[in-house]
């Protein structure tokens, strides 16, 4: 059933359109796991995650202590590097925008530096993850995101490739100066706009 759907919406229509990014390709109903580590197995109950770095309140919460803030969603599409992109998907969770209104932001700051438990990083203009933009998720499509998907909890920034959309992620910091992640320090582009088909290092 489920070769169909992708053998039928999942032929690769480059060039893009006002729907497809440049060079990517409707994966249809799969959704290909891309995962550089081995998949960790997070119990809630242990389960914390830190905004800390450039802000005035350096904050960790705990599963209840964030399911306690307003709950917000994502609906749109999502498109990987490897030129995969997926439409409607529906993430829910807790926008950025809430848990660093707890913290607060300090001035200088301008960039972050986001962390899984398993060590995988990622680097992010501040302005990228904020207005809007970007969500701590652990739900996808009204059920709890597997472990190889990133559950319990996973970073998403969909306006930009998947891979700043960290799995497990576990810290958050806030910083006046850019570092280069996991990804970006082996090739990839330091933003990762789908539709500057920023790619790889040296990309527009
Ligand atoms: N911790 C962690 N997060 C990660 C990755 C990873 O290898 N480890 N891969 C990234 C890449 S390249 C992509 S495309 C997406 C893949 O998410 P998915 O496996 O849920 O499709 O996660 C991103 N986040
Ligand atoms: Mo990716």
């Amino acid at each position: 059933m489920m070769a169909i759907t992708r053998g039928f919406t999942g032929r690769p229509r480059r060039g893009g359109n006002d729907r497809l990014p440049p060079g990517q390709y409707d994966t249809g109903a799969g959704w290909p796991v891309l995962t550089a580590e081995l998949t960790p197995q997070i119990d809630v109950d242990e389960w914390t995650m830190t905004i800390d770095g450039l802000v005035d309140q350096p904050t960790t919460w705990d599963w209840r202590g964030i399911h306690a803030l307003p709950s917000d969603s994502y609906f749109g599409d999502i498109h990987c590097v490897t030129t995969w992109s997926k439409f409607d998907t529906t993430f829910s969770g807790v926008s950025l925008d809430s848990l660093l209104e707890v913290t607060g932001v300090r001035p200088e700051a301008t960039h972050v530096f986001a962390t899984s438990t398993t060590g995988y990083t990622t680097n992010l203009p501040l302005a990228d993850i904020t207005d809007g933009k970007a969500w701590i998720v652990w739900d996808f499509d009204g059920k709890p995101l597997t472990p190889e998907h990133g559950g319990p909890v996973r970073l998403l920034v969909p306006h930009l490739y998947f891979w700043k959309s960290a799995k497990w992620i576990t810290r958050i910091e806030l910083r006046d100066h850019d570092e280069q992640g996991f990804w970006e320090r082996n090739g990839y582009h330091d933003r990762g706009d789908p539709w500057l088909e920023q790619r790889y290092q040296g990309d527009a």
